[in-house]
């Protein structure tokens, strides 16, 4: 059975925008799972220690038969791949892949919340989150649309990558 999920992507070192490009070649390669879309990709001010660069963020949707363990595995693969090193919380990064959504699903798990903790808060999430999906309803019964914010200080930086076959 293969389910909807929404992967929360950020980076901030060695070229931020071309990370993103390479998670998601690294996401379309996942097995049992198929990128379906990618939101544009947008620059904002960091959240958490300021002295470290502006970010870049998108979202991508996936449908994917991998249980939700074993997509946190495979995201933290990708992740390491891209010579992420975990320092300070909230701190830079070459790359952040969180998992947003799966299907309808809520977990607490030690290694895993889903709908991801930040979710509801957070500009970089909610704007990339609502291009894709404007109608999203999340597990809770919430419509995105409802959170989304007038306030914004995101911007674009890359145009939509609506075609995402060239990425499969
Ligand atoms: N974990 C639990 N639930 C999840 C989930 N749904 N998806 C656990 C992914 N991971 C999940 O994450 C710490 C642990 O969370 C993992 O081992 C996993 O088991 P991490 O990626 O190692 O550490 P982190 O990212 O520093 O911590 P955290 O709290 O996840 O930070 P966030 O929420 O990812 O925020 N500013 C801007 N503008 N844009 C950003 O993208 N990102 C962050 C990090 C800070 N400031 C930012 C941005
Ligand atoms: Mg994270």
């Amino acid at each position: 059975m293969s389910n909807k999920a929404y992967i929360g992507l950020g980076a901030n070192l060695t070229s931020p925008a071309r990370q993103l490009w390479q998670a998601l070649h690294h996401l379309a390669a996942l097995p049992e799972t198929r990128l379906l879309a990618s939101s544009s990709f947008y620059r904002s001010a960091p959240m958490g220690p300021q002295d470290q660069p502006d970010y870049v963020n998108a979202v991508a949707l996936i449908d994917t038969a991998l249980a939700p363990l074993a997509l946190l595995d495979a995201l933290q693969a990708i992740e390491n791949q891209q010579g992420r090193i975990r320092t300070r919380h909230w701190g830079e990064r070459t790359l952040d892949l969180d998992l947003l959504l799966y299907g309808q699903i809520t977990l607490d798990l030690p290694r895993l919340k889903v709908p991801h903790y930040g979710l509801k808060d957070r500009n970089f999430v909610i704007q990339p989150l609502f291009e894709l999906s404007p109608e999203l309803v999340l597990p809770d019964g919430k419509a995105l649309v409802d959170l989304a914010c007038t306030t914004n200080d995101l911007v674009k930086v890359a145009p939509p990558l609506c075609d995402c076959r060239t990425l499969r």
